[in-house]
């Protein structure tokens, strides 16, 4: 019997809050998107009813327009920053403003693989349908194949030295004063810093002048990144929604959502750099290339047959990151300006990224290499705990504790 098996599904069981999970208590106290999509599939291993409930508390959220949030706020807590006043949203339940990575429909077809609940996995299919749709017509409306991310947040990569070129462009003045939560639960040297947080409530204040409307934050967007993590896992979630369409016998659907497909195929093949040897993303209002080293330009081995040049380049990228590392794999190169083992998305390993590199590496055949960073990760929580990230050089569990994603990481990972 392996007991960290027992602690992860305790975790989740701690974390629920009637049908939703909680990433971890206190810090994160409300439903987050890519969280709970990473989470159902933990469920699916073994209780594919909680599964389902999990992915149709999230789309209580969704918005008219087919936005899913980044957070549903279902029930008041006092102990995060911002919260829905700062939002300024309409819909009913009171949700955030911005997005986040769309693994929704990568759980929902894993969760009707494990259930074959048709009733179920039906009002689960539209949802995800309406809210690609709105991924390609809010957040690509040149129709590029690339989509972009107007907030940092919606990267799920808050942080990422990915956005301190474009962040840099975005004042620091804001009509809402900042009052962070964050730092009280965690170490603040782990955390983002004060004048990110400026910039992040900036931009929202800039959408909520808006009135959330898509075309008009387009338009006034001071940060817009046409983004490869997003876009590669948007691609995955496509191939996904296509195989549940063509299930469902929805063939004009599976049709659209093959065209969509194929033009982001394309675009993100466009963003490799062999000098690099990774993929990076653009930068809309300046028309660069993002050229800072994170795990986003690995992220595309997860949902595209890759040439065997480009996957062993990217391979071996990897490998050299990892290099002497305790804990694979950084979410930035060690040892560039703007590393920091220890401070959130500019250095740490993340269970949840890793979950998301290795089915990317056994896609694109490199098993040994998936095999290792399972291993990786495994011993890295067996060690510490369930922890939010890990430092990659001393392997020490940082951020919140007793964190939902790495719970259901750990399970899909045994
Ligand atoms: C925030 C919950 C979220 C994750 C994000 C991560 C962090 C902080 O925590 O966001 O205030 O939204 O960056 O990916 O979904 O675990």
């Amino acid at each position: 019997m392996n007991t960290h098996i027992d602690e992860a599904k305790r975790i989740l069981v701690t974390n629920d809050r009637g049908g939703y999970t909680v990433p971890t208590d206190r810090l994160y106290p409300f439903q987050w998107n890519w969280d709970s999509a990473f989470v159902a599939m933990g469920f699916a291993l073994y209780d594919t009813d909680r599964a389902y409930r999990e992915l149709e508390r999230l789309v209580e959220g969704q918005w008219a327009d087919g936005m899913i949030p980044h957070i549903v706020f279902h029930q008041p807590s006092d102990t995060y920053f911002p919260g829905p006043s700062v939002w300024r949203t309409k819909h009913t339940i009171p949700t955030s403003g911005i997005t986040q990575p769309p693994v929704f429909v990568i759980a929902l077809r894993k969760l009707h693989e494990a259930a074959g609940n048709k009733d179920r996995t039906l009002p689960l299919y539209e949802a995800a349908l309406k809210w690609h749709r709105w991924w390609y017509s809010a957040r690509d409306p040149e129709g590029t194949g690339l989509v972009a991310l107007l907030h940092p947040w919606e990267s799920g990569s808050d942080n990422s030295p990915a956005w301190d070129v474009a962040l840099a462009r975005v004042p620091t003045t804001t009509d809402t004063p900042v009052v962070r939560k964050d730092t009280g639960h965690v170490n603040a040297e782990m955390r983002p810093r004060d004048e990110d947080y400026r910039r992040f409530i900036h931009l929202v204040d800039t959408y909520a002048a808006c009135g959330w409307d898509p075309a008009r934050q387009w338009e006034k967007a001071p940060f817009k990144i046409a983004e490869i993590q997003t876009t590669a896992i948007l691609l995955k979630a496509g191939e996904d929604l296509e195989y549940l369409a063509r299930l469902f016998g929805r063939t004009e659907d599976a049709a659209e959502i093959a065209t969509l497909n194929e033009r982001t195929r394309q675009a993100i093949l466009v963003q490799w750099r062999p000098a690099l040897s990774r993929f990076v993303s653009r930068d809309l209002i300046s028309g660069e290339d993002v050229e800072a080293a994170t795990q986003a330009g690995f992220i595309p081995l997860l949902s595209l047959d890759l040439d065997r040049q480009i996957a062993d380049a990217l391979v071996d990228e990897m490998k050299a990151w990892s290099e002497g590392l305790k804990v694979a794999f950084p979410t930035t190169k060690p040892g560039i300006a703007g590393w920091e083992p220890k401070r959130y998305w500019r250095g740490p390993a993340w269970a949840i990224i890793n979950w998301l590199l290795i089915d990317g590496l056994k896609r694109n055949g490199h098993t040994e290499a998936a095999e290792e960073l399972r291993r990786s990760t495994v011993s890295a929580i067996e060690a510490e705990g369930f922890a939010e990230y890990f430092d990659p050089i001393t392997g020490e569990g940082c951020g919140g504790l007793g964190f939902s994603w790495t719970a259901a990481a750990y399970m899909w990972l045994m």
